[in-house]
């Protein structure tokens, strides 16, 4: 007999998303910048989206020189309506200087607000390492390939924002209510 004197236990409805890129369009924005880094980190990505089904015409790569470039350009691709998701790559290494801190700090802020902003998502895949030796095992050694999980978070953020989308022209309805 269930306790009448409980309430019941409630899930709510749940909405995420899915890891099936059919039909979805994605941008990943790479910077050259520690190239033998990002390009791994490209490499994981791709990877990522090709096993989520996504094929060579729903992805498109945009190259910019450095890390700080990453948002600008995120942000102009994500105002052409064309992209799902956006993958930004990029890898900041320390230096003797207090360069690195306005390089990552700035670009990391930048992908935020240019994310807010286009209300496109945006998967912050940019590596801040102390040592190249840091980047290299996020780069497809022991710590994995942190391209490859910003491939599969864009499929679910895509998916998601798609079902959001949807959801936000109407009240809230059941799957088979009429
Ligand atoms: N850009 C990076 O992506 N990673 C770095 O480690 C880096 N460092 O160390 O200087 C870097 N600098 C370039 C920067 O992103 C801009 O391209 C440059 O300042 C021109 O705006």
């Amino acid at each position: 007999m269930p306790d009448q004197s409980r309430p019941a236990v409630i899930k709510g409805n749940v909405i995420k998303g899915n890891l099936n890129a059919a039909g979805l369009h994605f941008g990943i924005v790479v910077s050259e910048f520690n190239s033998f880094i990002t390009n791994r980190l490209l490499e994981g990505a791709l990877d990522a989206l090709s096993r989520a089904g996504a094929t060579e015409k729903q992805i498109e790569v945009l190259r910019v020189p450095g890390s700080f470039e990453i948002p600008i350009t995120a942000k102009k691709l994500a105002s052409t309506g064309r992209c799902d998701a956006i993958i930004c790559i990029g890898c900041v290494i320390r230096g003797e200087t207090s360069h690195y801190d306005y390089v990552a700090g700035e670009t990391s802020r930048g992908i935020q607000l240019a994310q807010l902003d286009a209300g496109v998502p945006m998967m912050f895949c940019v590596l801040t390492c102390d040592t190249l030796e840091q980047a290299i095992d996020r780069a497809g050694l022991k710590s994995g390939n942190k391209g490859f999980e910003a491939g599969l978070g864009a499929v679910e953020m895509a998916t998601l924002s798609r079902q959001l989308s949807r959801k936000s022209s109407g009240p809230a309805r059941r799957p088979n209510s009429r």
